[in-house]
């Protein structure tokens, strides 16, 4: 397959909401292609690492205690513009500002408890694709839908 690689997470609030199917199952659809999944209770140094860039703001320790409370769904997905594409099917950071059809817009209403994290660019796709999966965890398969999804 083709494309470039962006890592998704679960939230804690959204696996405890049984979202998970109906999440994976958007990506799916819209023609994505999972090259790596797993259910993983992080620890808060890891998630420390995951959010490094946010570690001056006033919810930054708040945050890590939200995203260890509970087990996430890590998954990388690829294809065409995926870091771009994912983040449009996501929505805005605050759900309010997110529309219906998006999913922060169709399942949650508060900021800190938005149910779903993906990369916001290619580079840190790539610094949270290393620090959550080892390479062997990743799996590149022939994807034979791929002549019906692009050009
Ligand atoms: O990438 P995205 O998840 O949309 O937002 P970020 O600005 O990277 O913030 C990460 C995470 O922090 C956000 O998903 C919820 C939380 N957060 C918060 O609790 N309160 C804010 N004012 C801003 C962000
Ligand atoms: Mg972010």
């Amino acid at each position: 397959g083709g494309g470039e690689r962006t890592f998704v997470a679960v939230k804690p609030d959204g696996v405890q909401r049984r979202l998970v199917g109906e999440l994976v199952g958007r990506f799916e659809r819209k023609g994505l292609t999972l090259v790596g999944m797993k259910l993983v209770q992080a620890s808060e140094e890891l998630l420390r690492e995951h959010y490094v860039a946010l570690r001056h703001q006033p919810f930054y320790s708040q945050l890590v205690k939200y995203m260890s409370s509970g087990p996430v769904v890590a998954m990388v997905w690829q294809g065409l513009d995926a870091v771009k594409t994912v983040r449009a099917m996501i929505g805005e950071t605050n759900p309010a500002d997110s529309r219906p059809g998006t999913i922060r817009g169709d399942f949650c209403t508060d900021i800190s408890k938005n149910v779903i994290h993906g990369s916001d660019s290619v580079e840190s796709a790539q610094q949270e694709i290393s620090l959550w999966f080892r390479p062997e965890e990743l799996i590149c398969w022939e994807d034979t839908a791929e002549h019906w999804i692009y050009g």
